[in-house]
């Protein structure tokens, strides 16, 4: 199952923009998809891989991915339909990049009329509550008589909908809820949309620093206070780093002191908050990055390669990027140093091993 980024906002945030640039072609060719034009694979940046692919001699290089998705947003006096087809797409999503617009643009003016970065963030955070308190009460309406009649589990759901109830009342988004383990057990089958991680993303016009920099503390505030975190990128900057080649690229972001552009961080930081890493293979065929969830074993991480590895799994064979670096790039080395692991089922992979699974089917 690929995970997916959702990019949401207000109406004329810089959503699309912001998009567009992820999927353009500097962006170290990642791939949107013609049956979605809305959806896109986007390839997680990883200077280890051309590292290894140099030494290795690899004839391809594959590098992680994650999905997103370009949310349009709630216009004022949206119809009923309109919502609900918007909510449809947002409920896909398992991350939310929540675009707040702090650019000045006078030919495309805000659709409030002024810059407001709070009162928009509470705007859209808003429909979220909104529609989770709907899913609330609907659940409270389907298992009351249920509950009623003494059935324990229904009584317990019951409960814990009333106090979720309550929460989303007082206007809180409920990733801020603290839901105890067996709470969690209750809900499995309930789909709500303010539950799920949020980065704030500001945008800013990139030559007010002054004011941009005041925007920009609203919107880290706001995030301070959801214990998330708050990004700043130049969405027009991004827009033509994203027309250059992955050399230039480089070269204009080091001419700037920088290594990486804020969409690049934005990626990462989202793949982070999806408790997502990267564990990587190296050879002559190919070199490259797979994403897995933290935690993942050994047999269930070979499995994304191939169902068999997973299947007949004997062991994996790892060293590790750091390690591999420290002794100058050199496989024979770090065998000669201890370095070089063999590890059973029970193995948790982590970031930066390079594995060689060895699988009998
Ligand atoms: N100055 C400036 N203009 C921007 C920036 N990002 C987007 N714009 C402009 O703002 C307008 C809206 O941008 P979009 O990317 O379409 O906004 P959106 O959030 O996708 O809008 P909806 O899909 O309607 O919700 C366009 O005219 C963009 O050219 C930016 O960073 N700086
Ligand atoms: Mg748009």
């Amino acid at each position: 199952m690929a995970l997916l980024a959702g990019i949401i906002g207000l109406s004329q945030s810089g959503k699309t923009a912001i998009f567009e640039a992820l999927t353009s072609t500097g962006h170290d060719g990642a791939g949107s998809s013609s049956k979605h034009p809305n959806m896109a694979t986007i390839h997680i940046p990883d200077p280890r891989l051309d590292d290894l692919a140099k030494v290795f001699k690899s004839k391809k290089t594959t590098p992680a991915t994650l999905e997103f998705v370009d949310i349009p947003g709630l216009r004022k006096g949206a119809t009923a339909d309109e919502t609900k087809n918007l909510l449809a797409q947002v409920k896909e999503a398992d991350l939310f990049v929540h675009i707040v617009r702090c650019f000045e643009n006078d030919t495309a003016p805000h659709p409030e009329g002024s810059l407001d970065p709070l009162r928009d963030i509470e705007a859209l955070n808003f429909e979220l509550v909104i529609a989770d308190l709907s899913t609330v009460e609907r659940r409270i309406d389907r298992i009351s008589k249920l509950a009623k009649s003494g059935d324990e589990k229904a009584r317990a759901i019951l409960a814990l909908m009333e106090k979720l109830k309550v929460f989303l009342e007082e206007g809180k988004p409920l990733r801020l809820f603290h839901f105890k383990e067996e709470e969690l057990k209750l809900i499995t089958d309930v789909e709500f949309l303010s539950d799920k991680p949020v980065i704030y993303v500001a945008n800013l016009n990139e030559d007010d620093t002054e004011r941009s920099e005041k925007l920009f503390k609203i919107v880290e505030e706001k995030a301070a206070s959801e214990s998330t975190h708050a990004m700043k990128i130049f969405g027009k900057v991004e827009a033509e780093l994203a027309e250059l080649s992955p050399q230039d690229k480089k070269e204009f972001l080091a001419s700037y002191g920088l290594e990486s552009s804020g969409l690049d961080r934005v990626i990462q930081v989202a793949f982070d908050r999806l408790d997502l890493m990267t564990f990587l293979t190296a050879g002559e065929d190919e070199t490259r990055g797979w994403t897995i969830r933290k935690g993942t074993k050994a047999p269930a991480a070979g499995g994304k390669i191939h169902s068999d590895i997973e299947r007949g799994f004997i062991r994996v064979e790892i060293f590790t990027y750091d390690d591999w670096v420290k002794c100058g790039r050199d496989e024979k080395k770090v065998k000669e140093k201890g370095l070089f692991r063999v590890e059973g089922k029970e193995y948790v992979i982590k970031d930066g091993d390079i594995c060689n699974f060895r699988f009998n089917v």
